[in-house]
């Protein structure tokens, strides 16, 4: 290749990639730049029960390129190097635990009781999430008590679950 231009004058790729959910990542530049330009990353639209989790810059050659952060979760700097980058935004599920709510529907009813009771019986394993809403005594093991507290919650649910206790 003859007429490369001089090489303060290459640009380099720049992409951008979401991974764990969806949501809009662009870069300013976008798609190229030169070598020592600061590009702006901007994240937006997260999908819904999801949340920022990481944002990693890589150059071609597996390099860490370092990032600013500008506002936490959306907006962030890094210094473009002589090399294509890959941007990648990591997003994750918004861990908020309600306690009781073992199925993560939004209500505390019998359905979460039958939950716990089932797992006590291993007619069904709860995940990890699950169990932490399902032992709302905060001891260390999830069983008929939590059970009886969550059917109890439902007849009387302006009381709070012992582990909501200070
Ligand atoms: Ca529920
Ligand atoms: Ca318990």
């Amino acid at each position: 290749m003859k007429n490369n231009p001089p090489a303060p004058y290459v640009k380099y790729a720049i992409v951008a990639n979401v991974v764990g959910g969806t949501a809009t990542v662009s870069t300013n530049p976008a798609a190229e730049t030169t070598e020592g330009v600061t590009v702006t990353v901007s994240i937006a639209n997260i999908e819904a029960s999801k949340q920022f989790k990481s944002i990693t810059v890589t150059d071609v050659d597996s390099g860490a390129v370092a990032t600013t952060t500008v506002t936490s979760g959306k907006s962030y700097t890094f210094t473009m190097p002589a090399k294509a980058v890959t941007v990648t935004v990591a997003v994750q599920w918004v861990t908020t635990v309600v306690y009781g709510d073992v199925n993560d529907d939004g209500d505390i009813d019998v359905t979460d009781a039958v939950l716990v009771l089932k797992h006590i019986t291993d007619s069904s394993t709860l995940n990890a999430q699950q169990q932490i809403a399902a032992n709302v005594n905060g001891d260390t093991e999830i069983d008929i008590t939590d059970a009886v507290l969550i059917l109890k919650h439902i007849t009387d649910p302006n009381t709070p679950f012992p582990i909501e206790t200070p």
